[in-house]
């Protein structure tokens, strides 16, 4: 059994959506944000105190990881079948790491600091100079998708089809819908954006983590809304 620790709409919400595209068996276990402040017991399961957290079996053998790029590759090289990987012999495979690491590395890192300096810090800690600046570099960044997604024969990043890296990429799009800046895509990452909210898979992942909040008596407005 996979065990999913995930606050509504945080980047844990890659490796639920990913669960959803491959259709596994999974246990969502949410948590109020920021679970550091909220849910201290966290502390002992990750010592960060940071979603995600995926646990999967038990020790000796067990799999436990916090990044949430890692686990998309992780749950598609694990389940080959499915299609959501890219196999190393496949032509597409330097390009599909490319995304995934970029999706984390260079797309949520900046809207980071937009979310920090933005919303979670008090009035006298707000930088709207950071806000401005890690916007522009965030969308400045999107062009790799936007020029990806024009020139590239695919309605997807890599491989001709959709893959883990789409959901990795998608859930930068998500972040940037909910910091305001959806409006300033470009056409062609506007479109992907539309696709990949369509998917059964992004929909029943959407669903689950509302539901299993209410479920488990945590809020359920979404992480980057929150509120200090
Ligand atoms: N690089 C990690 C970052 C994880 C991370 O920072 N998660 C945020 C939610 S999006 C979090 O838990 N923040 C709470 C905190 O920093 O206390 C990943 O992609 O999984």
């Amino acid at each position: 059994m996979l065990h999913l620790h995930h606050c509504v709409s945080a980047r844990s919400f890659r490796p639920l959506w990913m669960l959803e595209e491959l259709q596994l068996p999974y246990q969502l276990h949410m948590l109020p944000f920021p679970p550091r402040a909220k849910a201290r017991w966290f502390l002992d399961e990750n010592p960060l105190g940071t979603v995600p957290l995926l646990v999967q079996g038990a020790a000796p053998n067990e799999v436990r990881m916090t990044e949430s790029a890692a686990m998309c590759q992780y749950l598609a090289a694990t389940h080959p079948d499915a299609g959501l990987d890219v196999a190393h012999t496949h032509p597409a495979y330097g390009a599909y790491l490319n995304w995934l690491h970029m999706s984390d590395a260079t797309l949520t890192f900046p809207q980071t600091l937009v979310l920090r300096y933005g919303r979670f810090e008090p009035a006298e800690r707000k930088q709207p100079q950071v806000v401005e600046d890690y916007s522009r570099w965030f969308l400045a960044r999107l062009r790799a998708v936007e020029t990806a997604l024009t020139h590239g024969a695919s309605d997807y990043l890599c491989a001709g089809r959709f893959t883990a890296a789409d959901v990795a990429v998608g859930y930068a799009l998500l972040l940037a819908q909910h910091l305001g800046l959806s409006a300033e895509f470009g056409p062609a990452t506007q479109a992907y954006w539309q696709r990949l909210q369509q998917r059964p898979g992004y929909q029943r992942a959407m669903a689950a983590q509302v539901r299993a909040a209410e479920e488990q008596g945590v809020p359920t407005t979404p992480a980057p809304d929150t509120q200090p």
